[in-house]
């Protein structure tokens, strides 16, 4: 085993978390997609900006096998994970994240879910690997879509406009720019040394997609950030989703949905895998608030852009930048 000393775990952001650690346990919306009062829940859960779905009927078995096979390639030899990667964004990366130098305690595989954009480094992690790794994350990917487009739908019927796949058909149209995330976060041992403090395993950011769809095991990690700045964790549910509202839908919803912003902290003793779904439009698509969600004597607190500009714009920032900031439309007062 390597043992890490102090500075070289310093390069991967040591923070010391003076936040209520919070068990959010009871803060969290919980929506039962069986309730047949689930339209009105997801659109609480969309103004809390976070939520967690049970009852959804998405087969373990699928969840299962993708993460039996993600552990699988995790724990194969360095060298070989290597040859998948560096992303671009796409492919197998370790410990970097995006191109302007974020790190955190981590390894992933990003993959773009629209299959004609084949990237490279993603052939050559198929190619090397069983083809029972890509159809677990084909019926992964097709359920978990499903199920993204299905919560779409109730939050628009919640909120009683039309047409009901306004914001669904962003995510079933063939040009969908969606992508999907497979996370390792190695168990730090040296952590129980450091006299309290954590290691950031993926910092803090918002999602900038319209909705984003996690699944992960049993470790705790994952925080999110309350409205009054500090963080609370959100206790590990393995067989629940949890839906995070991104920055796109927050601008179609003028601000009435939140975009939570959330990071994850490293455990000292278990592996946390998680896999993210992030549904995002087609690049051409015009990004801007539904029409309808603008209130009477409103105005639209953004500039219109497309995804394909919103997305040049994320790939120069870092992960913790506010990114809607350069789309806000400035009020005069
Ligand atoms: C955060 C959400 C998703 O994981 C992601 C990330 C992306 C990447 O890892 O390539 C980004 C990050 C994420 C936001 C700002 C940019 C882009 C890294 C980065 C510094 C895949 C996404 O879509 O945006």
């Amino acid at each position: 085993m390597v043992v890490l000393s102090q500075p070289a775990l310093d390069r991967y952001s040591l923070i010391k978390t003076c936040s209520k650690p919070t068990s959010l346990l009871t803060g969290i919306p919980v929506v039962d997609l069986s309730d047949p009062e689930a339209k009105n829940l997801v659109v609480k859960g969309c103004e809390f900006g976070f939520f967690k779905v049970v009852n959804h009927g998405f087969p373990m078995e699928f969840i299962n096998r993708l993460e039996a096979e993600a552990l699988r390639f995790f724990n194969s030899p360095q060298s070989e994970k290597d040859r998948a990667g560096p992303p671009d964004p796409f492919g197998y990366g370790s410990k970097r994240i995006g191109p302007n130098g974020d790190v955190g305690w981590i390894e992933y595989i990003l993959l773009n879910t629209n299959p004609d954009v084949i990237s490279y480094k993603s052939l050559t992690l198929f190619k090397e690997n069983p083809q029972i790794f890509r159809s677990a994350l084909d019926d992964y990917i097709s359920k978990v879509k499903k199920m993204a487009c299905d919560i779409l739908e109730l939050v628009v019927d919640g909120l009683g406009i039309e047409p009901r796949d306004v914001l669904s058909r962003l995510l079933s149209d063939e040009k969908s720019d969606s992508c999907f995330r497979l996370n390792h976060y190695p168990p730090c041992p040296e952590l129980q040394t450091l006299g309290g403090r954590n290691l950031i395993g993926f910092g803090e950011h918002t999602d900038p997609q319209i909705i984003s769809i996690l699944r992960s095991n049993s470790t705790s990690g994952l925080q999110i950030c309350l409205r009054d700045g500090t963080w609370a964790s959100v206790p590990p549910d393995p067989t629940s989703f949890f839906i995070n509202v991104g920055d796109s839908l927050q601008v179609m919803s003028n601000g009435r949905f939140k975009s939570v912003t959330h990071r994850v902290l490293a455990d000292h003793a278990k592996p946390r895998i998680s896999m993210i779904y992030f549904g995002g439009p087609p690049l051409s698509e015009k990004i801007a608030p539904l029409p309808s969600l603008v209130g009477e004597g409103e105005e639209s607190l953004y500039q219109e852009f497309t995804w394909c500009e919103y997305k040049r714009s994320a790939y120069k920032s870092r992960l913790g930048d506010y990114r809607l900031g350069v789309f806000e439309k400035s009020t005069t007062q």
